[in-house]
């Protein structure tokens, strides 16, 4: 495909490409088409450049690794920025400048950054092609990683300039790794700009312009600059939700199927929770994938809503995920992946740290070197991801790719917590719900900074993604719920419970299915609950034990709710919401106030019922 033949119908298309062409510079444009030989020749370019290392044919079939820069190996919070009109839409908790001003900045940056280089024109869905709830976008990139990178996430090339047509809505994605080749000066194996970068986003425009990294989400413009923050403004316009939330689905021995959508922040396993394969003695039970990140969330004529994954593959965290933790991610990356700042060993195969026990001989760290142990420092980054079709999940959902979604039965919101919030509890009504996802804190793992078992406020699990005032999501889901006849449920959710000597008290991981039935239980009116400080709650007998070793005490001590603690649990929300306050939805201070007064009515350790003999 090509703009000289003609095929391109849509002028708006024709029009902005040729004046960003003229701005940027590059050699020459390249429209995608997305075929296969597309992909094939791009990668073996990168091979050639020494961007991408060709893996092991037989253990890793049509799949590259690759290291990025070191200074190019994550998001980069404090480079994005939410640029509306008012200061006051993008809100406290987002960067905010004014949209003209950028606008030159960018101007001057883009202006020939494509020197020396291809401008590719990606023509890409969010969601199926052509059904109701997906979006289209164009992004414009100089970085052939980012190209093949785009091919495995969304639904990409002629067939979405097709859907196009002539007058069909796009959203403008220009992206630069900022790093322009002078004629006959050799390439970097990772170009991008080591000192200037910006991730932008208009909302009002529904544009964004990235430059200066060729990493994940600052490059890949699906996934959390479109999906997320330029759809969470017009799923607030439109009157839906664009959540960063997986989806499953449960079919239990009675054939019901459900499917829940549930959001975690990060570096709680939500890929892992996603691909869920229930333990032995519940294999009547059947957990089927639909997305691991992102949910797309409108609601049907019948009242009910309806989910969608805007994504056509994974983009995962790889340290830490292994037979052990998440099979059906191991068997969706054994061929057409591609491998970001992992290890790769002397037989052209990848290792993480947690893959396995023992350091494979000669393996070759993150940084392309030869890993040395003394070092202290890990193989992979740990940041380091796979990008692998979804398609090649063995418990893909039938209907992940259904264009009208499927029907949610409940919302679940977890963290990191080793103290204070129980395994698993219900929210007594929406609105309760919404507060619950609107205080949801997560511990910090990483030890930098001395910040260790520091509880950080993630709402929802968008506060990086959220692309307008926060406050005003809060209200929107409020909104949105007072329209719905049978509202999904709200639950909230925490694997991460210690015990005195610091052990985890919950085993997670499949025994979570344990939690997802009580879940899905209660959804289906199958089980009963008592009423806790802090909402429904199961009791022992309520849950399925069957082939796990877990007593009533020890289900006690993870339900309990230390009153004090959670007195100063509903302090700490304080810090969040003076944050917001000018916006803040005014139920969210009446429900503090019913909180704080039915624990003054709990004893100071509230548990549940002891066995009755
Ligand atoms: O992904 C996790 N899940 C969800 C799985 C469906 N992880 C990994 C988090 C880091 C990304 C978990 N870690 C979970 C969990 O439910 N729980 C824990 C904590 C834990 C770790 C190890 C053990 C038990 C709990 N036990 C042993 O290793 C033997
Ligand atoms: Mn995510």
């Amino acid at each position: 495909m090509n703009d000289s033949t003609g095929s391109v119908k849509n002028k708006k298309l024709l029009i902005w490409v040729q004046e960003m062409a003229d701005l940027c510079k590059p050699d020459s444009v390249y429209w995608c088409d997305g075929s296969q030989e597309e992909y094939d020749k791009l990668c073996n370019d990168l091979v050639k450049k020494g961007t991408f290392i060709r893996l092991n044919a037989e253990k890793r079939p049509n799949s590259f690794a690759c290291f990025s820069d070191p200074s190019d190996v994550a998001r980069i919070e404090d480079r994005t920025f939410i640029c509306s009109r008012r200061k006051e839409d993008a809100g406290p908790t987002n960067n905010w400048v004014d949209p003209n001003e950028i606008k030159s900045t960018l101007n001057g940056l883009f202006d020939g950054c494509m020197k020396g280089r291809t401008m590719y024109v990606i023509p890409f869905s969010m969601g199926p092609i052509g059904s109701e709830i997906s979006q289209i976008g164009v992004e414009l990139t100089d970085s052939e990683y980012v190209v093949v990178n785009m091919r495995i996430m969304t639904r990409m090339g002629k067939k979405v300039v097709d859907v196009l047509g002539k007058d069909g809505k796009f959203v403008k994605c220009l992206h630069s790794i900022g790093a322009p080749l002078e004629p006959g000066a050799a390439d970097a194996k990772w170009p991008c700009n080591p000192t200037t970068k910006y991730i932008v986003h208009f909302p009002e425009e529904r544009s964004i312009v990235s430059y200066g990294s060729g990493y994940g989400g600052n490059a890949l413009l699906g996934k959390k600059c479109f999906a997320l923050r330029i759809a969470s403004n017009m799923a607030r316009d439109e009157g839906w939700l664009a959540e960063h939330m997986l989806i499953l689905g449960v079919e239990g021995p009675d054939k019901v199927k459900n499917y829940v959508a549930a959001a975690f922040p990060s570096a709680c396993g939500k890929t892992n929770f996603a691909m869920l394969i229930p333990p032995k003695e519940m294999e009547d039970h059947k957990v089927t994938t639909v997305g691991d990140d992102i949910a797309w969330i409108k609601p049907g004529k019948n009242g009910k809503l309806y989910a969608m994954n805007p994504e056509a593959g994974y983009f995962g965290v790889a340290p830490g995920t292994s037979y052990k933790n998440n099979p059906n991610a191991m068997e969706t990356i054994k061929a057409n992946t591609i491998f970001t700042n992992v290890g790769v060993t002397p037989d052209g195969d990848v290792w993480w740290e947690g893959l396995s026990k023992e350091v494979p001989e000669g393996v070759i760290d993150w940084t392309g070197k030869p890993y040395n142990p003394a070092s202290g420092k890990p193989v992979a980054h740990p940041n380091a991801r796979f990008t692998a079709p979804a398609s090649q999940c063995p418990s893909i959902d039938p209907e992940w790719d259904n264009p009208s979604g499927v029907p949610i039965s409940a919302f679940i919101f977890g963290g990191r917590r080793s103290k204070t919030i129980p395994l698993v509890y219900q929210s007594v009504n929406w609105n309760f719900g919404v507060y619950l996802a609107s205080t949801m804190g997560s511990e910090t793992t990483a030890a930098a900074n001395g910040e260790l078992g520091k509880v950080r406020r993630d709402p929802f699990a968008m506060l990086p993604f959220c692309g307008y005032h926060m406050a005003e999501y809060f209200n929107h889901w409020l909104q949105f719920g007072r329209n719905l006849s049978n509202p999904p449920r709200i639950f909230g959710v925490n694997w991460f419970r210690i015990d005195e000597e610091g052990k985890f008290l919950w085993p997670g991981f499949g025994e979570n299915m344990r939690v997802l039935k009580w879940v899905l239980d209660r959804v289906n009116g199958k089980t009963a609950a008592v009423e806790g400080p802090i909402g429904w709650m199961p009791r022992y007998e309520d849950m399925y034990w069957k082939g796990l070793d877990f007593s009533r005490e020890d289900f006690n001590k993870i339900m309990s709710i230390d009153t004090e603690a959670f007195k100063q649990e509903l302090l700490s929300h304080e810090e969040l919401f003076s944050r917001l306050y000018d916006k803040l939805p005014k139920e969210f201070f009446f429900m503090r106030e019913l909180l704080l007064s039915s624990l003054w009515r709990s004893p100071a350790k509230w548990e549940l019922a002891p066995e009755r003999v």
